[in-house]
């Protein structure tokens, strides 16, 4: 009889798949976890690879230091490696403050290590300076949700909600691709009878399962979610009663959708007015409807603004508050909603309490010990933090990103990493950042260590250890236990996970992302709990036991988080992206994803099944536009931006707008995307223009720069 198999979650996005992993020759089995609810075993490609990325040949297995002579990394023990990293922190923040340390973490960390890395920044390093890629991800939605509902969880109701409401508006989002096991959920929604919109200047995977596909042109989303309102508003199809008994605003937001005309919208978006007019049709014809956002509208200068008029949308239909109805945000990365809320974010303490309000710090501070004054303010955003390194900032500790190859304007982001004084990068591979770093620490990954994770869905669920890690590695806790015990913090920083959630759970009790009652045998036992779950038993220890909080799957069916209970409708006007095509950068870039790659790649690009699916950059246009510039398939096309300038073969298709070009960014090098990308921030969420930037696009040879 073999092993049993170990009930874990996949390592990459929010889905956070189950799978069961046996012990088997040299590492590790894939088998399946039929009954874990969100997948019911299916895994796509990546996840069924992970353990791959277990392996000695392709990761880290010893601390590295860069030689003082030779200039390179050179293997070295823990201990010295350890105390180079407190070193050198303490030398910055001696020379210039506590604010010269910086601190860069992830939303692919577990709970746990988010909620230990921020504690690190504010009671250890006592630095501002402590953001996250998360920023780069879902920071939009996540603002408009608060702006709107006082509460910010992706998905307010779970996944098995979708298939039984009768119509979805796909906006910026190719599940086909970024999240295959869900697919299925749409799938049945159309069995069902319900119809699925997709928005999306592609025609997708994902597209291509639509009911009815909008094209419209890069950063337009704001434009078209208020041309349907204004069609909603003309048709007579608002929900007076909704709007009266449970959301405040809507004069203003009213008279902001009714400036925009079909027919301007049409202008604007390039989406025909028969498309628009047929979207509210089946939207408003179906008795529940939902409107699911991800990177495509949101990676956007105005992506909070455009998420909060899809919202306007929900609320004005009275699709909002009740089952089956509503607004989500599909969340990306495995952690993206739980580092979200335990205080890896620049203005953010545990349980998604705010840095700046005297209560939450005086909770927090309360649970750590230490005096609330002495908690510093509110910090800078990702990208302004990576802009600022080598100028005030001179030391930075990195946790879970690559941002070499993820960050806009990458090529300038490599240089101000550059120009820092002293870099420790905490990886399981020598990403392409790591290798920029004066020590590297290679530590555990998901099936060797255990922790939470928060899905898309709000779940918390318990990612069990399977095997033990190679001996050279450590967890990211035993990095930051070993670091604090240095800086002077003996105490506060267990490498035990289950230690660390305990704290967290009483750090986020009373928050909004309130955790006090999961604990990891509840969450073994219920397939994962859905926050906000308050210690009903306060003092009694919390539990599955008669009288616990049972947990909240659905969102708002009563109330909206905000003071008065009421969702708040917030006016937005459309607004040109920041930067549009011209003269001289006459087309559309946008960026995104493809199957076979996660993020910038540092595991799925060292996996060979998945290289050999997807080996490289591609710069994907129409045949209309090949035909113009003179361009074939698989020729080498240079894009450049203001930026910067990038190179990839040519993948010509039919199933992107003829203005516009894309490419995936997973890859560093020539055809690294972000060399082009524009780091124009969103006012509010300061999310980075991902979606939307002008080049010029040539065949490679055409270009002697
Ligand atoms: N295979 C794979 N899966 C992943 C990941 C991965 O790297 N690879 N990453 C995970 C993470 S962290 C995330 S955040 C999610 C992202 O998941 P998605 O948001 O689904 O992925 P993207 O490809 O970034 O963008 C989605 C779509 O937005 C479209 N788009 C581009 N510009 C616009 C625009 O202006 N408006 C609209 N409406 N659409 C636009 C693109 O054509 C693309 O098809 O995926 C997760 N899953
Ligand atoms: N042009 C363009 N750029 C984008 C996007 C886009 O759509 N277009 N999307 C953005 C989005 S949504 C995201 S989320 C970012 C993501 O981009 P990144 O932040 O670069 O994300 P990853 O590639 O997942 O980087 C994670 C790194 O941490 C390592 N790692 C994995 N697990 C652990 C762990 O437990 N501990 C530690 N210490 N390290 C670990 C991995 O090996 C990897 O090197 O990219 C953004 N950049
Ligand atoms: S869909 Fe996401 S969580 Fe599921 S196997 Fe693929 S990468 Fe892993
Ligand atoms: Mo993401």
């Amino acid at each position: 009889m073999s092993t049993p198999a170990i009930d874990t979650h996949c390592p990459y996005c929010a889905l956070q798949c189950g799978m069961g992993l046996r012990p088997s020759e040299g590492g590790v089995e894939v088998v399946e976890w039929a009954d874990f609810p969100v997948n019911r075993g299916a895994l796509c490609g990546k996840g069924r690879t992970a353990p791959e990325v277990l392996s000695s040949r392709v990761r880290l297995t010893g601390p590295l230091i860069r030689s003082r002579t030779t200039g390179r990394l050179e293997p070295a023990g823990w201990e010295e490696a350890l105390d180079r990293v407190a070193e050198r922190l303490v030398r910055a923040r001696a020379g210039h403050g506590p604010d010269a340390v910086g601190v860069f973490g992830g939303g692919g960390l577990t709970n746990e290590k988010a909620y230990a890395l921020g504690k690190f920044a504010r009671v250890v390093l006592r630095t501002s300076q402590i953001d996250y890629n998360g920023r780069f991800c879902m920071s939009s939605a996540a603002a408009a949700h608060q702006r709107a509902f006082g509460l910010d969880r992706g998905l307010p109701f779970p996944l098995e909600d979708i298939p039984r409401t009768g119509c979805v508006i796909l906006v910026g989002s190719n599940p086909a691709e970024t999240m295959p096991p869900a697919l299925r959920y749409f799938t049945r929604l159309r069995e069902n009878g319900g119809k699925l919109i997709v928005v999306d200047p592609r025609r997708t995977r994902t597209a291509e399962q639509a009911d009815l596909h909008l094209q419209p042109r890069p950063g337009t989303d704001l434009a078209l979610a208020l041309g349907l309102l204004h069609l909603v508003v003309a048709d007579g199809l608002l929900d007076e009663g909704f709007i009266a008994g449970r959301t405040t605003g809507w004069e203003n937001a009213r008279s902001a959708a009714i400036s925009h005309w079909p027919e301007l919208v049409e202008r604007i978006t390039g989406v025909p007015v028969p498309q628009l007019r047929e979207a509210v049709a089946m939207f408003c014809g179906a008795p529940d409807s939902m409107v699911l956002t991800a990177r495509g509208p949101e990676q956007q200068s105005k992506g909070t603004d455009t998420v909060s008029a899809w919202i306007n949308l929900c609320l004005a239909t009275g699709r909002a508050g009740r089952p089956l109805s509503g607004y989500g945000c599909l969340t990306g990365q495995g952690n993206g909603q739980g580092g979200r809320e335990h205080g890896q974010k620049a203005d953010q303490l545990p349980g998604y309490r705010k840095l700046d309000d005297p209560a939450a710090r005086a909770h927090v501070a309360g649970v750590w010990g230490v005096d609330a004054d002495d908690l510093p303010a509110p910090g800078r955003s990702a990208y302004e933090l990576l802009d600022a390194l080598g100028g005030d900032v001179k030391a930075l500790l990195l946790m879970g990103s690559n941002p070499v190859v993820s960050a806009p304007r990458a090529a300038h982001i490599t240089e101000r990493i550059a120009s820092l004084d002293f870099l420790a990068v905490c990886d399981v591979v020598l990403s392409e950042t790591a290798a920029m770093a004066d020590v590297v620490l290679p530590v555990t990954q998901w099936a060797e260590e255990t922790g939470t994770t928060t899905n898309l869905e709000g779940r918390v669920l318990l990612r069990r250890k399977a095997i033990d890690p190679p001996p050279g590695v450590r967890s990211d806790l035993d990095v930051l236990h070993g670091l604090a015990a240095r800086l002077g913090w003996e105490k506060g920083f267990p490498t035990d996970p289950e230690e660390v959630f305990d704290e967290l759970r009483r750090a986020s009790a009373g928050g909004p992302a309130d955790y006090s009652g999961i604990t990891y045998e509840r969450i073994a036992a219920e397939d994962g709990v859905f926050w906000p779950c308050p210690d009903a038993s306060a003092g009694a220890g919390a539990g599955a036991g008669a009288g616990a909080h049972p947990g909240t799957p659905r969102l708002f069916l009563d109330r909206f988080a905000t003071p008065d209970g009421r969702a708040r409708f917030i006016p937005v006007l459309h607004r040109p992206s920041a930067e549009e095509p011209d003269a001289d950068y006459p087309l559309y870039l946008t960026t995104g994803r493809v199957l076979t790659h996660y993020q910038s790649g540092a595991q799925t690009r060292r996996v060979p099944e998945l290289n050999a699916a997807a080996p490289g950059p591609y710069v994907q246009l129409h045949p209309r536009l090949a035909d113009l510039l003179g361009i074939a398939d698989g020729e080498p096309v240079a894009v450049t931006s203001r930026r910067g300038r990038a190179v990839a073969p040519a993948l010509i298709s039919r199933a992107i707008r003829a203005d516009t070009v894309f490419m995936p960014f997973h890859w560093a090098g020539e055809g690294r995307a972000n060399t082009l990308t524009n780091p124009a921030l969103d006012p509010t969420s300061r999310m980075p223009e991902f979606k939307v930037c002008a080049v010029r696009v040539e065949a490679a040879g055409h270009s002697p720069e």
